[in-house]
């Protein structure tokens, strides 16, 4: 049937009467069954991506577009005076994820459709996700995200799985979101969720009585965890996912024939960082009920499952203490303590063990010891995992350990978020990147064609003028359409160093109020949101509000320089900035970002980075070589040094370096206190000068210098255009069907 046939089916009126919300209701009806028709796969064994995260962002175009049926959607649309973008407004932003790791597997489920694979995802429904931020009196306050509407993704099953915990039994129920491939099947995204949840026990902000589970299990992704019943409740939602997500794969292994001893055979897990760490011995404990040996259920499950690791930061590698493991699922205890026994009988190192002297579970050991894959998600994080964090257990399995560099979906993150760049490469090159990223190269031809670099600018400043539209819509600001867009969006952390990106915002205000004025205009772009409970994150949130509101008043600064802070960054708002960054804002502490992936879809889109030799920032560098990139800041050897020594005294440099030392000043001084809540402000100064433990001041200089130099560089428009246009043409190897392809190859075997 044509897509008019079936749309006109789903209303009782013609389409040019219908409300944009009627029409959204009937699209997702459409899609939804034509996706559902389309089978995915079926091969014998069959990939489990689990995770306690998939940030997937709207689903409509994404959908239209991997179904083929978009252009003919929009226009039909059109045709009766309807726009397809308004529709798409109307869709709720899901808000399943947090950051990296989370959209991450969402662009992987998107490649493992797209590649035919048979693969699934398996997570939970949060009713009201990761919080929605607001901001208030120049501060993030955090309100619950009512996502879910009647017009829903979400198909509900009938299948339910019992999970048992010490206090309570729930039904853990599938809801299923159709994934589909790009001009391919359709896999699935299970999601699982309990009936009882009562969404009423919802107090003040966020805040709810995390005792009951029965009702709070899935109201929130990641509620607060620093008291005992926070860090409890996130050991009850772990195990929700992965005590239902393993009967889900028992089930169907034993429908395809198998006798569970082959397990292996018909699923391989692969274990999205530490968070479903739990399948491991929950799969053990199943496989015994049913019938296995314990020794050999224990060789049955290391078989099937394999972990990615996303994070060196020690405080997020989950360590669960034995007795809050008791409190709550006392069944995997004994099954965790013969793990560990296993592990000492055969290693003295106590840093190998997964039980510690305060008995406390490292949930990333259990993932090491008994799965066959260990990886990292870029070539220096995984260095640093075999060289230093996880050295001791390098040098036990070292065939576990290999790399898997992150990727994007070029379906998201160009042809739905930039349609005109999508469209203007494939009169080029042709259409082929579409399905072979690495046929971008073929740019490479164009980069002296004054006509092409001419018509990458002209597409940059059509999406910087619909970025402007949109933020003045959206979130009531204005910004200067003719500035350098200098972007900096992802989650706030003191590794990430969004406050050297404020250190440098400070400067370049003093420069100017000294008379220093630049010659091109730039607004300084942030998205970003903090843990509720992370106080530092709170207090550089809050210094970069003020300064925004600061220099918004100021006339003698407003015409050179801008701060703008988007407020709840999300999928959504990173398909309109990314497309039209200048400036690429990704500035780790060199070793502490794993890998990045904003990083990769803004170059994709024809931005440039600057950036320190971190994460897939060393992997952009190497593509791009040194013209097309700003590199600057120490090294990871130099920072990893640095740490073991413990050499470093931000004090010293404050004291002896005067553009550091007036910046930070200025975070206490008149002008911003007059602004801010003087608390929050000295704190920050206080924990920059007396710790600045993520090191912004080494790099400070090297900063300034490298961003004055981009922004210099930015003025000859056709050099600029050309170093665009290298970045885009380099990006296929991100692509993230590369990285599937390749976790095929080395892990899954599908
Ligand atoms: C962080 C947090 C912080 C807020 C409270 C709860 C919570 C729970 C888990 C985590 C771990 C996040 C790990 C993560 O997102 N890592 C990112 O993974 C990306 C994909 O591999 C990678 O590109 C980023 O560099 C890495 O930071």
């Amino acid at each position: 049937m044509k897509i008019a046939q079936l749309l006109n089916s789903q209303l009782n009126k013609n389409i040019s009467e219908c409300t944009n919300e009627e029409l959204y209701g009937a699209l997702l009806s459409v899609v939804n069954s034509m996706a559902g028709e389309k089978k995915g796969t079926s091969s014998k064994k069959k990939l489990y991506y689990i995770s306690a995260e998939f940030l997937i962002g709207k689903l409509l175009s994404n959908n239209l577009i991997n179904l083929g049926i978009y252009d003919e959607v929009k226009q039909l649309l059109a045709e009766n005076g309807k726009s397809l973008s308004e529709i798409e407004e109307i869709e709720n932003e899901p808000s399943l994820g947090n950051g990296g790791l989370g959209r991450l597997a969402a662009c992987f489920l998107d490649s493992i459709a797209t590649l035919g694979l048979n693969g699934d995802g398996i997570g939970l429904n949060y009713h009201f996700g990761l919080f929605r931020q607001v901001f208030k009196d120049n501060a993030q306050t955090a309100i619950p995200d009512e996502w879910i509407s009647e017009n829903t993704w979400l198909n509900k099953t009938d299948k339910t799985y019992t999970v048992k915990f010490r206090n309570a039994t729930v039904n853990a129920r599938m809801y299923d979101i159709n994934v589909t491939g790009y001009d391919n099947g359709t896999n699935k995204l299970h999601l699982f969720d309990i009936d009882t949840i009562d969404e009423n026990i919802i107090e003040d902000g966020i805040d709810f009585d995390k005792t009951e589970i029965e009702k709070n299990l899935t109201l929130f992704l990641y509620p607060d965890d620093s008291d005992e019943n926070g860090r409890l409740l996130r050991i009850y939602q772990q195990y929700l996912m992965v005590s239902a997500g393993a009967q889900l794969i028992l089930d169907e292994a034993a429908a395809k024939g198998s006798d569970l001893h082959d397990l292996y055979d018909y699923a391989v897990i692969q274990i999205n960082d530490t968070h479903p760490t739990m399948v491991i011995p929950e799969l053990i404990r199943l496989l015994i009920e049913r019938g296995i040996e314990l020794d050999e259920a224990i060789e049955i499950v290391s078989r099937t499952t394999a972990y990615t690791n996303h994070t060196i930061l020690a405080e997020a590698l989950e360590k669960w203490p034995i007795a809050y493991l008791n409190k709550a699922v006392p069944q995997l205890v004994p099954i965790i303590e013969i793990l560990d026994d296993k592990v000492r009988r055969k290693f003295d190192e106590p840093k190998v063990h997964i039980i510690d002297k305060d008995d406390r579970v490292h949930m990333a050991h259990i993932d090491i010891h008994y799965s066959q894959s260990v990886n990292g998600v870029a070539s220096l994080h995984t260095e640093i995992l075999k060289e230093e964090e996880l050295n001791h257990f390098y040098k036990l399995y070292p065939e576990k350990f290999n790399n898997k560099t992150n990727g994007i979906t070029f379906r998201r993150w160009l042809m739905h978020s930039n349609p005109r760049l999508a469209e203007y490469i494939t009169s080029l090159i042709g259409k082929g990147w579409k399905k072979d990223a690495d046929e971008l190269e073929k740019l490479l031809e164009y980069r002296k064609d004054k006509k092409v670099l001419e018509e990458i600018l002209a597409i940059k400043d059509e999406k910087k003028l619909e970025l402007a539209e949109w933020l003045k819509e959206k979130k009531n600001t204005v910004i200067n359409a003719d500035s350098i867009f200098d972007i900096q969006i992802k989650r706030l952390h003191e590794y990430k160093r969004q406050q050297l990106n404020a250190l440098y915002v400070i400067h370049k205000y003093l420069e100017i109020k000294d008379g220093k004025k630049p010659t091109t205009p730039v607004t300084v772009i942030f998205g970003a949101k903090a843990a509720p409970a992370y106080i530092i994150a709170q207090d550089i949130i809050h210094l970069i509000l003020c300064l925004q509101e600061l220099i918004a008043n100021d006339p003698e600064v407003k015409p050179y320089l801008n701060v703008i802070m988007v407020e709840n960054y999300n999928v959504t708002a990173a398909e309109k900035l990314i497309p039209a960054c200048d400036i690429s804002e990704q500035i780790s502490l060199a070793s502490k970002e794993a890998s990045g992936t904003g990083n990769m879809k803004f170059m994709l889109n024809g931005a440039v980075t600057l950036g320190t030799e971190d994460g897939a920032n060393v992997e952009i560098h190497q593509l791009v070589g040194d013209d097309n990139i700003y590199i600057f800041g120490d090294s990871s050897d130099t920072v990893v040094e640095r740490y073991k020594k413990e050499s470093y005294k931000a004090k010293k440099y404050y004291d002896t370096n005067k553009s550091i030392k007036a910046a930070v000043d200025f975070i206490t001084g008149k002008e911003l206190m007059k602004l801010g809540d003087k608390e929050r402000l000295q704190r920050l100064s206080k924990e920059l000068i007396g710790k600045d433990w993520f090191m912004t001041f080494p790099d400070f200089d090297d900063y300034v210098k490298t961003r004055e130099k981009a922004y210099k560089d930015y003025e000859n428009r056709m050099k600029w255009a050309e170093k665009m246009l290298v970045n885009i043409a380099k990006a296929g190897y991100f692509s993230s069907d590369r990285t599937i392809a390749e976790y095929n190859k080395d892990i899954w075997k599908l």
